[in-house]
């Protein structure tokens, strides 16, 4: 029988292009004669949320029904891209809406563009947390993602004559067409003031905390489509607002403005996301945000637990948390004081509860950047928690002397308080402590953790450590990145490889085939000047799409070393100065990366690669065989045009200092070759891909720790090596700064009489290996060959994986399929 589709749901070209019209009508209030593209934008996202609510509605449903296992996930962080795009992917949706658009005059890559993504996340960590929901939903695992609903995410990047200059990015002005507001699910969380014990009905002892302020949590829900299954699970990040109660006690004194002043102070918790990566500061506000979200997000677990009838006893049944590193480890001692405080447990019954229910990821072996609390600020913002520190610290000390004897050293070395000078709580520890399991990121970082920063825990707790090594999403960094690639690899092997990546290996036996060699040289020579024509416009730099695109996309940080891909181009312009006939593969180097903007060295370095810049783009002499190019204000939406183009992947930190590492993922997924240390998950990548296809130099990480250990000298390399003396003392000159022999010093003097990321130590190495990707590079066919090679072999770091890894050796929580009716 003849069936007119709904509006909200339909999906024939017909359907979609009513659907469009009739929303930007009635939700832009807009004629098409006076829309802006945004508007266009905005219409198209409704269109798309439409027929996305059925499958989100009926996934709430049943897990409120069903009562499943839940994963929460737990994160400070979610770097989530821009929505439209990976929803029409999720959804199936991509080439009809695409045709649609199309016949409405329209283009579906312009109104992609509009998306202003929400960037509420630094980098690696956050994009981490982004893709594992995507495969939690993919793999059709009922859980939620909790965070906070940062009012401005990370800063939007220009450059000035140079140098980094921070915007605030304002990512909801104008709307947000993916959230849905809650307001009846709102909650209380205290802070500050003090506690008071008392013997309650029963005649036991309890304690209440009596806060000073209290703030109001609303909750902002995302949903997160599963690709291509039924499932869409909730991101649900939480605003901090003033509770109204509040605001009246005040105003009934009379003092209507001071009422309006702590509104909007209490709305200042969740205003802006810290920028720091990788170096961790003890700022307050930062404390208050961890604890705002941790303490609503549990509360609405115990909520949720509530309705559907789950007794508190049966808490670490019903959820299993993942810590997404330290930043939300307070959670622990909030669901302790929830246990003991709010709802009557005794101690013990609390701590097994609490001791089964999270698991902590680490993600990082840098000291500045393990998270310590002044035993003063946590007090005096969460005076309860911090009794409970202690106790939990005072019963895990006496089994560490149960288990090991008196020995002051590692009791005072192990303890969750620092007490060396001021006192400092250390959130590993208490994650640690906390947790029934803990991981790194890669199966380097998972065994430097045991034999460094935790190995005391290690020895004392062995069971709880397991590897789970990063993954990416292939829907997001393949499907949607590099339409191209995808259609080519779906018309060869079908479309199975997008859930299961592993199939991806049926491209090997292709590498023989002429044909298909052709064509993915195609593939990539198509995308390659996609990005030189992003470039022209938007930088003024013509690039030449023939040559090697060497690009390190990447927070700017001394230890990824972004300096020594700098020394090695200074060292091609030397060498072609001296000798101007020189034959080399021309080379673009592409640079993309945020420095924190409290970080002098990682700003000098964007300085010195502009610098560079400068003078081999204009330089006659050079021609087009160097061109260097700082990408500006890098995200993820800008990443997604920049991996695809990529011939060569720089994966180049320090051995041990990088825990994982996903760029390299992305890179390689889309057939660029890594040049990389063994470091991080560069170690996994080159097994998968063989050695063969991967360009490795460097010192290895036992290397580097026995270098120092032997005492380095970087005076050695630089009087030991002609060339690297020539490159350094170009940069000293003045040559790349006008004459001006200051402004770089302070970055020569960090490599000359430190260089704790020993940078001279493994320039030469990096060098040759460079020489080796030259020499590669001009067997176009091998190269090709090689590329293919590692794109096929990738499937190992699916986000799927990882999932499946955490599932089986962490969460063990089942998968629950959606109906949907029709
Ligand atoms: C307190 C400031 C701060 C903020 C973020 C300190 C540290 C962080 C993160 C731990 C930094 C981070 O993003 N780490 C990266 O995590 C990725 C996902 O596991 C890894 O792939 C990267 O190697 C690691 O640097």
């Amino acid at each position: 029988k003849p069936r007119i589709e709904d509006d909200r749901t339909g999906i024939d070209i017909d359907t979609l292009k009513r659907a469009f019209l009739d929303n930007l009508f009635y939700i832009q209030a807009k004629f098409p004669k006076v829309s802006t593209k945004n508007d266009y934008y905005m219409a198209l996202a409704y269109t798309v949320r439409d027929r996305l609510l059925n499958r989100w509605l009926h996934t709430n449903q049943t897990y409120l029904e069903r009562a499943p296992r839940i994963v929460a996930y737990l994160s400070a962080e979610f770097l989530m891209g821009p929505h439209l795009g990976n929803n029409l992917i999720d959804l199936g949706l991509y080439e009809p809406v695409k045709q649609a658009i199309a016949e409405l005059g329209l283009d579906l890559n312009e109104l992609l563009e509009q998306e202003e993504e929400p960037g509420l996340g630094n980098g690696g960590l956050g994009r981490l947390a982004a893709c594992y929901i995507d495969s939690l939903a993919t793999l059709e695992i009922p859980s939620v993602a909790y965070g906070i609903r940062y009012e401005y995410g990370i800063f939007d990047q220009e450059i000035k004559d140079g140098w980094q200059v921070e915007v605030t990015d304002r990512w909801l002005r104008y709307g947000n067409p993916w959230e849905v507001v809650r307001p009846e699910s709102e909650l209380m969380v205290k802070f500050g003031g003090h506690t008071e014990t008392f013997i309650d009905e029963y005649g036991v002892y309890r304690v209440q905390w009596v806060p000073y302020k209290v703030v109001k949590g609303v909750p902002y829900d995302t949903p997160i489509l599963g690709f291509k299954t039924n499932t869409a699970n909730t991101l649900r990040l939480w605003k901090a607002e003033a509770p109204e109660s509040f605001d009246f006690a005040v105003f009934n004194q009379g003092d209507y403005f001071g009422a309006v002043h702590q509104k909007s102070e209490s709305e200042n918790i969740t205003k802006v996301l810290y920028p720091n990566d990788e170096t961790y500061q003890g700022k307050q506000l930062r404390l208050e945000q961890q604890y705002f979200f941790v303490s609503c997000s549990l509360q609405d677990m115990i909520r949720l637990a509530k309705m559907q009838g789950v007794a508190l006893e049966r808490f670490h049944e019903h959820f299993a948390i993942q810590l997404n590193d330290t930043h939300p480890t307070i959670a622990i001692a909030e669901l302790m004081r929830l246990l003991l405080d709010e709802h009557g447990f005794d101690w013990d019954r609390a701590w097994d509860i609490t001791t089964k229910t999270f698991a902590y990821t680490n993600h990082t072996l840098l000291p500045e950047a393990l998270e310590r609390w002044s035993v003063a600020m946590l007090g005096g913002l969460l005076p309860r928690h911090l009794e409970l520190i202690y106790e939990i610290n005072s019963r895990f000390l006496d089994e560490v002397r149960i288990k090991f004897f008196e020995d002051p050293d590692r009791i005072a070395r192990m303890s969750i308080i620092d007490e060396s000078g001021e006192r400092y709580v250390r959130m590993a520890h208490l994650a640690c402590v906390g947790s029934y399991a803990i991981n790194g990121v890669a199966e380097l970082h998972s065994r430097l953790l045991k034999q460094t920063v935790l190995h005391d825990f290690y020895e004392m707790y062995p069971e709880k450590f397991v590897n789970v090594t990063n993954g990416v999403t292939p829907r997001r960094f393949i499907a949607l990145s590099n339409p191209r690639l995808t259609s080519l690899i779906t018309s060869k092997i079908g479309d199975g490889w997008l859930k299961n990546l592993g199939e991806l290996r049926k491209l090997e036996s292709l590498v023989d085939d002429a044909g298909f060699r052709n064509d993915f040289y195609q593939v990539k020579q198509a995308v390659k000047q996609d990005l030189a024509d992003y470039v022209r416009a938007n930088h003024g730099v013509e690039i030449n799409p023939e040559s090697i695109y060497d690009i390190q996309a990447k927070r700017i940080h001394e230890y990824k070393r972004q300096h020594l891909n700098a020394l090695y181009i200074i060292t091609l312009y030397n060498r072609l100065k001296a000798n101007p006939s020189l034959d080399i593969a021309p080379r673009t180097f592409l640079f993309g990366g945020k420095a924190a903007p409290g970080y002098y060295m990682a700003k000098l370095i964007v300085k010195l690669i502009n610098s560079i810049a400068d003078v081999t783009n204009s330089d006659p002499d050079v021609g087009d065989r160097i061109k260097v190019v700082f990408l500006t204000d890098y995200n993820v939406k800008f990443a997604q045009r920049v991996y695809p183009a990529a011939n060569l992947s720089e994966q180049i930190s320090t051995a041990g200092k990088e825990a994982s590492g996903t760029g390299n993922m992305k890179f390689s997924m889309n057939g660029a070759l890594t040049i990389g240390t063994l470091d991080g998950a560069n170690v996994e990548i080159r097994e998968a891909v063989g050695a063969e296809n991967f360009f490795l130099f460097g010192m290895t990480a036992e290397e580097v720790l026995a270098k120092k250990a032997e005492g380095y000298n970087p005076w050695d390399y630089y009087h030991g090596n002609d060339e690297l003396k020539g490159v350094l003392d170009r940069i000293a000159s003045g040559f790349f700064s006008h004459g001006d022999t200051e402004l770089f010093k302070p970055l020569l003097d960090s490599l000359l009489y430190q260089d704790i990321f020993m940078v001279l130590a493994d320039y030469q190495s990096y060098v040759e290996c460079q020489e080796r990707v030259d020499g590669a590079f001009r067997d176009r066919d091998n190269w090709t060959r090689m590329s293919i090679l590692n794109a096929a072999r990738m499937g190992h770091f699916s986000s799927d994986r990882s999932i499946r890894d955490y599932l089986s050796q962490i969460w063990k929580a089942p998968a629950v399929k959606i109906d949907v009716p029709e």
